[in-house]
């Protein structure tokens, strides 16, 4: 709203900031009358000085604080300002080439020719989403022949990729479970905090990273996990866990199963990276179908950023597996509700490409070959940067975690000043937790990406 301000040229104007809708005028100090004294006549003289109507502008938002950059996303925006030859943006968790260029998966192509060719049309989609995309995702997440899939015992819901479909599942979790508390790993992808709590889900942490032995605490886990409210929400990574790159084993799946079963609690996965961690989807997907198997009502949230490099299509899912179609029909129905005052309903080209690439049996065999390679090339730069570190640091420190962790990331171990440095000095962008994205490194840079870690962890505090 404009507003008068009153000024003179020797006074700033009054501005009221922060009170949105009242008019501001400030008569400026000079601007009064004021006597002015001179010589022995103190012969008095009236200086009104001439009152300017300036048109000041005042917010209604001049309250409004500026946002920290994103942890994640603002490690990006930095990288694009550097000037640096030598810069790395292992930020974001985004494949890139042995060339650190961004890949576009020839079976996306291939399944985009086939979809310009069907010359498909943009009609809205229903709520839930495309019907073969729906049906495509559940089957890889479970597997098609899973006896939830058989018995409709799953309500899918196509999502705005992960984050999307978490927020719509922490929504859901708002208005049916309203006491219900959700534990998330401590540490975790820093978004989920944002999620449940702009959700208004209260959210504590579990213990889930030893920095001892720079592995899983798994007792600590446990403990925690027993230690909550009989009926929380766990929530659980599938595989390849962010930002640590542990991941329980097989044997230790199945008690944390059991502790969710004594205490009652409902498994939440957040499964962002299926067939990223082992290069294989169904054996990332063992811990979700464990679940399943064991009769619980399981939450999952599945995003195809990083398995099919979707990342800017949006495009993943909620599904939530219950005890009886019956349930799974009316769930769905309540996240359909949730959904349509928050975005309507989804976007349909990444659906299409999913649905083409997993219903097409000569495309989903290439894609399986494509992730196996992308996964594989972050296996060999984790092998290199291993190796130099372990042929250049002469300390005796054990860099082997580096081999133990899983997926995209690792976790260097690296506090926030060694991170800093790492940026500062090495024009290494990466988050201040430490994480390092290797998809995002290629065996060139591995060299200098060691030699930065030396230097950091051995001469900062
Ligand atoms: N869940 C986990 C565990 C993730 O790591 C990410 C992405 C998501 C969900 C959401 O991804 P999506 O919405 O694109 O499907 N994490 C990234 C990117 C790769 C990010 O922070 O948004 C990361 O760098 O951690």
């Amino acid at each position: 709203m404009a507003s008068l301000a009153f000024s003179s040229t020797s006074a700033s104007p009054v501005a009221l900031r922060g009170r949105p809708n009242k008019l501001a005028i400030g008569v400026a100090q000079s601007g009064a009358c004021h006597v002015s004294a001179r010589g022995s006549d103190r012969k008095a003289r009236l200086f009104i000085t001439r009152a300017v109507a300036v048109e000041k502008k005042v917010s209604r938002f001049e309250d409004v604080a500026m946002a920290p950059p994103d942890p994640i996303l603002g490690v990006s925006e930095a990288f694009r300002a550097c000037t640096n030859e030598s810069k790395l943006n292992l930020g974001v968790g985004a494949y890139r080439t042995e060339d650190l260029q961004p890949y576009v998966l020839n079976v996306v192509k291939k399944a985009e020719k086939l979809m310009l060719e069907k010359g498909e049309n943009k009609e809205y989609l229903p709520i839930e989403g495309l019907a073969a995309f729906n049906k495509a995702t559940a089957e890889l997440l479970l597997g098609a022949d899973n006896h939830s899939i058989q018995s409709q015992r799953v309500a899918t819901v196509q999502g705005l990729s992960g984050t999307g479909s978490l927020r719509l599942a922490a929504a859901f979790i708002n208005r049916y479970c309203p006491n219900s508390k959700v534990l998330i790993s401590s540490p975790t992808w820093g978004n989920h905090k944002n999620i449940f709590n702009d959700a208004g889900v209260p959210w504590s942490e579990y213990r889930y990273y030893d920095p001892k032995t720079v592995g899983l605490d798994f007792e600590g886990m446990i403990a925690d996990i027993k230690a909550a409210p009989s009926g929380s929400f766990i929530l659980l990574h599938g595989c390849a866990h962010n930002p640590t790159g542990i991941d329980p084993t097989p044997e230790q799946w199945t008690k944390i199963a059991d502790v969710l079963e004594e205490k009652g609690h409902t498994p939440f996965f957040d499964v962002a990276y299926q067939g990223f961690a082992s290069g294989s989807l169904d054996e990332d997907a063992f811990s979700v179908r464990l679940f399943v198997e064991r009769g619980f009502e399981v939450f999952v949230a599945q995003s195809y950023s990083k398995n099919l490099g979707l990342y800017s299509e949006r495009i993943g899912a909620i599904n939530v597996i219950c005890s009886s179609s019956d349930v799974a029909n009316r769930v769905k129905s309540q996240l359909k509700r949730l959904a349509r005052p928050m975005y309507s309903n989804p976007p349909v080209h990444g659906a299409r490409i999913v649905a083409n690439v997993v219903g097409d049996p000569n495309l989903f065999s290439e894609w399986k070959a494509e992730m196996e390679e992308m996964a594989g090339r972050i296996k060999n730069v984790r092998k290199r940067l291993y190796d130099n570190l372990s042929q250049k640091d002469k300390s005796g420190k054990d860099w082997s975690f580096i081999l133990r962790q899983i997926g995209m990331f690792s976790y260097t171990g690296l506090n926030t000043s060694q991170s800093e440095n790492m940026t500062n000095k090495w024009h290494v962008y990466m988050t201040k937790d430490g994480r390092i994205s290797l998809a995002g490194l290629s065996l060139a840079k591995c060299d200098y990406l060691a030699d930065a870690i030396i230097d950091s962890y051995h001469n900062v505090n």
